[in-house]
């Protein structure tokens, strides 16, 4: 009897550590796999987006991928400086509003970038220094933001304001040369426009947390955050190479940011590469996100390999057929599996 007792013990032990290791990491009680990005993301109650380009989107392959697979829209280019001012005082929004009009009627969020950057700007802001440059910065803030109000859902308000290298200095820029109180202003005339607007800063280079670049922006974060100056969101861009790959420690620092009170994004995702080796990559960054709750959404920066801005590298998750690569497989399936924290956004 004890021998049978001991081996039902011994039978049941096992089952059990069986049972245990074939649990899938989604719910018992869940539907079946998701079988587009955005859906698959939605359930882990994150957004998966992508950089487009508004002009493509009367292409009816890429036009259906963007539909399909995507609950988010980063207008690639329309919404820059000399897009969107090219006089100044004289706006022009019609293809920024034309890749927002889309994302209306099907929708999709749109993260609107970049407010302030350094490159993208039209000759006269070139030629401006001092207050009257501080002044056009705030002006086209203000008056881009207020367009858009109640329709941008996010906004990088500030793009690579940092430089790279071992300095954390800030980039030498004409706005940097404004003072260097240009970035929180920025972000005020932001929130002044639309108060519902989720702000954020947007960087590349800033995904390993060693990096002076990433302490630095951290540092400003921080410095933000404890004197009130409207931020809600930090972007990284989280453009990967071979000599620049998704680092280990890439969850750890998205953690970082997010322990400020603000939420992550990784805004502008490309890995370059192909086959298992860029799949295998991928679902190490997707994993990084589902890993931290406070990281609310992922942007591919591009649709096909043939879109992107270095479509030598491939670096997209969709070759430039339009098929799935095996990068899109290790997506879907890393959102459709991980145990994903859940998390309330900012704003
Ligand atoms: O993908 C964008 C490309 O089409 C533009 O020519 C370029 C210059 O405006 O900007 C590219 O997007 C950049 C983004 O706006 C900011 N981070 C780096 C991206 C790649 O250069």
């Amino acid at each position: 009897m004890r021998q049978l007792w001991s081996a039902l013990v011994t039978v049941t032990a096992a089952s059990l550590t069986a049972a245990v290791m074939l649990v899938p990491a989604r719910p018992a009680a869940a539907d079946p796999p998701a079988t587009t990005l955005a859906e698959a993301a939605h359930r882990t109650g994150r957004h998966f987006g992508v950089g487009v380009s508004g002009h493509k989107l009367a292409d009816p392959v890429y036009a259906g991928i963007v539909d399909r697979e995507f609950d988010g829209l980063t207008p690639e280019n329309e919404l820059k400086l000399d897009a969107t001012e090219p006089l100044q005082g004289r706006f022009t929004f019609a293809a920024g509003d034309r890749v927002v009009d889309h994302a209306e009627s099907r929708g999709q969020r749109v993260r609107g970038q970049t407010l302030l950057w350094h490159a993208a700007q039209p000759s006269w802001l070139v030629n401006l220094r001092g207050a009257a440059l501080r002044q056009a910065m705030l002006d086209h803030v203000t008056q881009v933001v207020a367009h858009y109000r109640g329709r941008v859902a996010a906004w990088d308000v500030v793009g690579e304001a940092f430089a790279d290298g071992t300095s954390g200095a800030r980039r030498d820029s004409n706005f940097q040369r404004t003072g260097d109180d240009w970035i929180e202003a920025a972000f005020r005339a932001a929130r002044a426009a639309d108060p519902d607007a989720k702000l954020c800063y947007n960087d590349y280079n800033v995904e390993n947390w060693s990096h002076a670049k990433t302490q630095a922006v951290h540092r400003m974060v921080r410095d933000f955050r404890s004197r009130g100056v409207p931020i809600d969101c930090v972007g990284l861009q989280s453009h990967f190479t071979a000599y620049h790959p998704v680092p280990a420690d890439f969850a750890a620092t998205l953690r970082a940011f997010a322990d400020l009170g603000v939420d992550v994004e990784l805004t502008e995702l490309d890995i370059e590469g192909s086959g298992a080796a860029q799949a295998d990559a991928y679902r190490r960054a997707v994993r990084a996100c589902l890993e931290v709750s406070g990281c609310t959404g992922i942007t591919v920066w591009g649709v096909r390999d043939s879109d992107s801005w270095r479509s030598s590298g491939t670096p997209l998750l969709f070759d430039s057929t339009g098929a799935r690569k095996p990068a899109y497989t290790a997506v879907l399936d890393t959102l459709n599996r991980f145990p994903a924290t859940r998390h309330v956004p900012v704003r």
